[in-house]
C-alpha cells in the first residue's frame, strides 16, 4: 500500500498524530508524518511510552496511533494491559510482524514473530492483520465502537513516500551549570504533603489543569482526599502502567497545549521509565509541571529501596531539557514551590522529598477505571 494511500486512511478517520519506536516496516509512515503538515509524530524512548503518549493524546480529543516493532510488544504489555485495556482507551496500535512463520528473518525475532498476533489478543486487544482493502472498514468499526485495537503490519504493506531528512547532531555539554550542593530531608509523608497541593489543583477557571497521577497509593490518597465524591473531574488517576503518568501528561498537553498539566509521580516509578524525561525535554511542553514524590522507596509495595537518594534529579531533568527544576522538602515551601513551577513557562520539574508510609486503612479509587477516563475526557472536552 502506497503510504500517501494510508495517509489518506488515516486523515480519513481524523488520526493525525501519533508517536513511536520505529520499525524498518514504519519507514514510510515516520517519514510521511514529518513531511506533512498538519501530522504530528512525537518520537518516544520506549514502547510503552509510546503507547502511553498516544493514549494522552487521545484523553484530549486527538485520534492518534502509537507503532513499534513487535520486539517492542513486549516493552508495551504493561501500559497496553494496564492503561489501554482496563480504561478502554482507543489507541491505534501499530506493530510490525518481524519474524513472520515462514518468512526468512534474524534469529531474535523468531519466537515473538511465531507468537504476536497471539500475544495482542491475550492482552485484550481486538487484532487485526492489516490488509490495505479491508483497512477502512476494521478502523472505522473500532472507533465507532472506541476500542483499542491492534493491526499488525506484515512486511513489504507500507511503501514509498518520501525520504527522510538527514539527522543534523550536534550536541552541546555542560549545559547545565554547578550547582551548591545541598542537603534535604523528609519531614511529611505523602499524604500531607498532597493536602497541600489541593487548592492548586482545584483552582477552577477557563483554563484548568489537568492533573495525572502515579500508581500506587499516592493516587489512592489523592482520591480520598477530596475526591470520594467523584467531582474532581480534572483528575486521572493511573491505576496501573507504573511509569507512564508523565508520557500521558505529555500527550494530553500536546494536543492541548494551552492546557495547563500537572503530573504527579513517585520515584520509583519516574526511574522506570527515565527515558522520558528526555522526550519531555525534547517535545518542550510548555504547561507542564513535574512533581516528583520521593521517598527513596518503593513505598506502596512495602518500602523497598530505589536509586533515588543516588540520583541528582534537578540535574537530570535540566539536562534533558526542562527549563526549571527544583527541591523541596520543607512543608512551609511545598505549595509556594508548586505553584512557582506552575507559573513558569515549562517544562518545569519538582522533587518533593517525603517520608515514607502511609495510614492503614487506606482505600482505592472507587470510580471504576472506564468511569474515570469519561469523565476526565469529558472535562477535556474531547
Ligand atoms: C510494572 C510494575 N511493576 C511493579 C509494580 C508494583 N508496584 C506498584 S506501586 C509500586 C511502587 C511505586 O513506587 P514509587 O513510584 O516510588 O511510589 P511510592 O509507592 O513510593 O509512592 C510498585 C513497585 C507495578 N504496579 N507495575
Amino acid at each position: 500500500m502506497l503510504i500517501d494511500d494510508f495517509g489518506e486512511v488515516l486523515k480519513g478517520r481524523n488520526i493525525r498524530s501519533g508517536s513511536g519506536v520505529p520499525c524498518s516496516y514504519f519507514t514510510p509512515l515516520v517519514n510521511y508524518m514529518y513531511a506533512n503538515d498538519g501530522m504530528d509524530y512525537l518520537p518516544a524512548s520506549s514502547e510503552g511510552e509510546a503507547v502511553s503518549i498516544a493514549a494522552g493524546m487521545v484523553a484530549a480529543g486527538r485520534p492518534s496511533f502509537a507503532l513499534m516493532q513487535n520486539s517492542g510488544l513486549g516493552n508495551a504489555v504493561n501500559p497496553i494491559t494496564s492503561l489501554l485495556y482496563i480504561y478502554q482507551i482507543p489507541v491505534v496500535l501499530l506493530v510490525s510482524h518481524r519474524g513472520k512463520p515462514g518468512e526468512k528473518d534474524e534469529p531474535q525475532h523468531e519466537l515473538m514473530g511465531q507468537i504476536t498476533v497471539e500475544l495482542s489478543k491475550l492482552c485484550g486487544m481486538e487484532t487485526f492483520v492489516m490488509q490495505p482493502e479491508r483497512l477502512t472498514a476494521e478502523l472505522e468499526d473500532t472507533q465507532r465502537r472506541k476500542v483499542p485495537a491492534v493491526f499488525v503490519v506484515p512486511d513489504g504493506t507500507l511503501s514509498g513516500g518520501p525520504k527522510a531528512a538527514p539527522i543534523a547532531l550536534r550536541v552541546q555539554s555542560g549545559k547545565v551549570p554547578a550547582r551548591p550542593v545541598r542537603t534535604f530531608e523528609p519531614k511529611l509523608g505523602r499524604e500531607d504533603a498532597l493536602k497541600l497541593l489541593l487548592p492548586l489543583l482545584n483552582k477552577g477557571g477557563k483554563e484548568q489543569l489537568a492533573c495525572v497521577s502515579t500508581t500506587g497509593k499516592l493516587s489512592r490518597e489523592l482520591f480520598e482526599l477530596d475526591d470520594t465524591a467523584h467531582d474532581k473531574t480534572n483528575r486521572f488517576y493511573m491505576v496501573g502502567s507504573m511509569g507512564c503518568a508523565a508520557s500521558f501528561g505529555l500527550g494530553i498537553n500536546r494536543a492541548q497545549p494551552e492546557r495547563p498539566v500537572m503530573v504527579l509521580d513517585g520515584d520509583g516509578a519516574l526511574l522506570m521509565k527515565m527515558g522520558t524525561l528526555a522526550t519531555v525535554g525534547m517535545a518542550q511542553p510548555h504547561r507542564f509541571t513535574h512533581v516528583m514524590f520521593d521517598n527513596g522507596a518503593h513505598d506502596t509495595t512495602g518500602g523497598q529501596a530505589t536509586a533515588s537518594p543516588f540520583v541528582d534529579f534537578e540535574s537530570v531533568a535540566l539536562a534533558c531539557g526542562y527549563q526549571k527544576a527544583d527541591t523541596v522538602a520543607e512543608p512551609s515551601e511545598i505549595a509556594q514551590a508548586v505553584e512557582s513551577h506552575l507559573a513558569t513557562d515549562g517544562p518545569t520539574f519538582l522533587r518533593v522529598l517525603v517520608r515514607t508510609g502511609a495510614r492503614k486503612d487506606l482505600g482505592r479509587p472507587s470510580l471504576k477505571p472506564h468511569d474515570q477516563w469519561k469523565r476526565f475526557t469529558s472535562f477535556l472536552g474531547g
